[in-house]
């Protein structure tokens, strides 16, 4: 008989994870090399170590549901390499103008009945001009009035713009970083890090929540994933109330279309490793779910994913059908979160 295996049969060994140096240093600061250190731990370890640092925070079998809807699609004069919605690229997407108020409002009623409880409005502006904050504002009472969380993301604010959105009442502001900084120039040409900064703390300034996260699987290497964590991690006074991680979606007609796949297992360790830094914040499973298996979106939630988009459309691309989200939160005994 295999000696070692008799051994533990008598004598249970305590299975202690390694951890490493791999913790916030005392100001709540994560260095890069840190974050590496955590992408770099073995798989068990790395989800034994997420799945802890979740549970003291949250209920490990609930997650939260979250719509979104283009409210203006198109046209953005924006070069960013995986946007089918950038005038830069042909993609064959129809531009709009922004919707109406009521056609929001309906699309948000039909979210709140499919059970979603925040609905998130993406428009696909560089930066939105002060009469098109006042429509969106519009647009976030009638979210409101639907009795949903409101979520905006409309590019770079000036000054007062997070204000206007908060006093109608936004909850959230989506702004992500989308990549570590010395990716980012690999990416986008037209608007710099400091950029999205500065949008952030104005966000911030106005109190509105964060919702900050970024794309994997553009061609970057782990250690700038690692570089991406640590930016959001690190943000002051705190990280995002929300952590959107998506899933390079490759769309003809953009740069990126012809990116090699990311190992779905890294795309896991990614979530993960957002988790243990970020112990608060609702971490999303965002775009490219509908490309993934059943078993990997499983393993998201394993490493700490409390939070995903619901509704046949992310904003121009697919995700997974209402009926087969259901079916697979049952499957793992996952429950929506409540209003
Ligand atoms: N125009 C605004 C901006 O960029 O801030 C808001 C809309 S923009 C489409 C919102 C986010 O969607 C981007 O920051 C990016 O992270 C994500 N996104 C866009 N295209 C994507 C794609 N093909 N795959 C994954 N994420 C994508
Ligand atoms: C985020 O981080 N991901 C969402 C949301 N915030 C606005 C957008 C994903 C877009 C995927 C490509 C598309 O559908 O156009
Ligand atoms: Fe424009 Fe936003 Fe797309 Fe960039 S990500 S091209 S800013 S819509």
């Amino acid at each position: 008989m295999n000696p070692t295996l008799n051994d533990t049969a008598a004598q249970p060994v305590r299975i202690v994870p390694r951890t490493a140096a791999t913790a916030a240093d005392s100001t709540g600061r994560w260095s890069e090399d840190d974050v590496a250190a955590l992408f770099a731990l073995p798989f068990a370890d790395l989800i034994f170590r997420a799945q802890t640092v979740h549970r003291e925070h949250f209920s490990a079998s609930e997650v939260e549901l979250a719509t979104l809807l283009s409210v203006k699609t198109g046209g953005c004069p924006e070069d960013c390499g995986y946007c089918p919605q950038s005038v830069h690229f042909d993609t064959g997407l129809t531009a709009g103008k922004l919707m109406a108020v009521d056609a929001v409002r309906e699309a948000a009623e039909r979210a709140k009945a499919a059970g979603a409880t925040r609905f998130c409005m993406g428009a696909a502006w560089r930066a939105p001009k002060d009469r098109d904050v006042e429509a969106v504002a519009e647009l976030v009472r009638a979210v409101k009035d639907v009795g949903l969380e409101a979520c905006a993301t409309l590019g770079m604010l000036n000054e007062g713009h997070a204000e206007t959105l908060r006093d109608a009442g936004l909850d959230y502001y989506n702004h992500n970083l989308d990549s570590a900084p010395d990716f980012y120039g690999d990416i986008i040409t037209t608007r710099d890090y400091q950029d999205r900064l500065d949008t952030l703390e104005r966000v911030r300034g106005a109190g509105v929540k964060v919702c900050c996260g970024g794309i994997v699987g553009m061609g970057e290497s782990r250690r700038q994933r690692a570089g991406l964590v640590a930016q959001l991690a690190n943000l002051s006074p705190d990280y995002p109330e929300s952590v959107p991680i998506n899933n390079l979606v490759k769309v003809e007609g953009t740069p990126l279309a012809d990116q090699p796949d990311l190992d779905p297992l890294e795309f896991v360790r990614t979530i993960a490793v957002a988790r243990i830094t970020m112990p608060r914040a609702r971490v999303r499973l965002s775009a490219g779910r509908q490309q993934m298996s059943e078993a990997v979106q499983a393993l998201c939630f394993l490493a700490g994913a409390n939070s995903i988009f619901y509704g046949e459309k992310l904003l121009t691309t697919g995700n997974p059908d209402v009926a087969a989200d259901m079916a697979l939160l049952d499957k793992l005994g996952i429950t929506a979160r409540r209003a």
